[in-house]
């Protein structure tokens, strides 16, 4: 074995309690965390404040979806802080940093999985989009955050890494061509294009940051440093889910009427029964 291979093995078999010590002496890094851990918690109490009095159930549906943004979030968080979704990777030749032990919140990729798929459902419904294109959104955007935490873990090719960094990007466009092109139409229809038209911007002009900041930071060309990205990512996250998530429920609370159907309209090509 040699030298650097050890260091190396050593690093990768840090325990979870020496990546919690090198996250708690980074201050950038640990205050981007417990930030947002603070403040999904401010916005989760608000939020079921909010939606007390929602009673529809389609407007109940965008409520849920809403708020388990925050909830998925915290979650997420904890992980971060706590060093169970952190480790120490190898970047391969070829990485600006080839050989050192990058420390990655890999935890963030993996719980977007989780997170996004709800903005979407919240907007879709806002949208009362019918089921394929719901369901086409809502797969796509898996998909990008699945290969998108894969682009971030592999560390046997440096190719790879932006092999799987580019199939992300595909699957993000399919995503951005429901929002852009197919979701403004159906709002238009239900009624909800005015405040559509706002998240939509919020949403596409934000989202695109992200896979900008994974190509400028260690996991890409590593211009920007573990903490600098990190708080770039928190800073984020606080405008596309904190803030798009209080303007959609305080337009919904107020304007329940407009959001009244079943919730289950669903699937009926985006066309509200004449009843609703
Ligand atoms: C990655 C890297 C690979 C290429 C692309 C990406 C896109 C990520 C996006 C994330 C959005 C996250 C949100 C989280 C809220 O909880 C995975 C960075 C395209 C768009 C909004």
């Amino acid at each position: 074995m040699t030298a650097a291979s050890t260091t190396a093995t050593t690093m990768l078999q840090a325990t979870q309690s020496d990546v919690l010590q090198e996250i708690q002496s980074n201050f950038l890094l640990n205050s981007s965390i417990w930030v947002n851990i603070a403040l999904a918690g401010v916005v989760i109490l608000l939020f079921v404040a909010m939606g007390r009095d929602i009673e529809s159930p389609r407007a109940k549906l965008i409520w849920v979806a809403t708020m388990l943004v925050p909830l998925v979030s915290i979650s997420s968080y904890a992980g971060l802080a706590s060093g169970l979704t952190v480790g120490f990777l190898q970047m391969p030749p070829g990485h600006a940093l080839a050989g050192q032990e990058v420390l990655s919140p890999w935890g963030r990729y993996l719980t977007w999985t989780f997170s996004t798929p709800m903005i979407l459902l919240a907007l879709g419904l806002l949208a009362d989009t019918d089921i394929a294109s719901l369901f086409t959104a809502i797969t796509m955007d898996i998909g990008m955050c699945v290969t998108g935490l894969a682009a971030a873990l592999i560390t046997s090719s440096h190719l790879l890494r932006w092999v799987f960094y580019g199939i992300s990007c595909a699957f993000f466009v399919a995503v951005l061509y429901v929002l852009l092109v197919q979701w403004p139409a159906d709002a238009e229809a239900a009624g909800t294009s005015e405040i559509f038209g706002t998240l939509k911007i919020l949403t596409v002009v934000l989202w695109l940051g992200y896979p900008i900041l994974w190509a400028l930071g260690s996991e890409g060309v590593a211009l920007l440093s573990v903490g600098v990205t990190s708080w770039g990512y928190s800073g984020l996250d606080i405008l596309a889910k904190y803030v798009f998530a209080f303007l959609l429920l305080r337009w919904v609370a107020a304007n329940e009427g407009a959001v009244s159907g079943s919730g289950m309209s669903i699937g009926s090509g985006g066309a509200a029964p004449a009843d609703d």
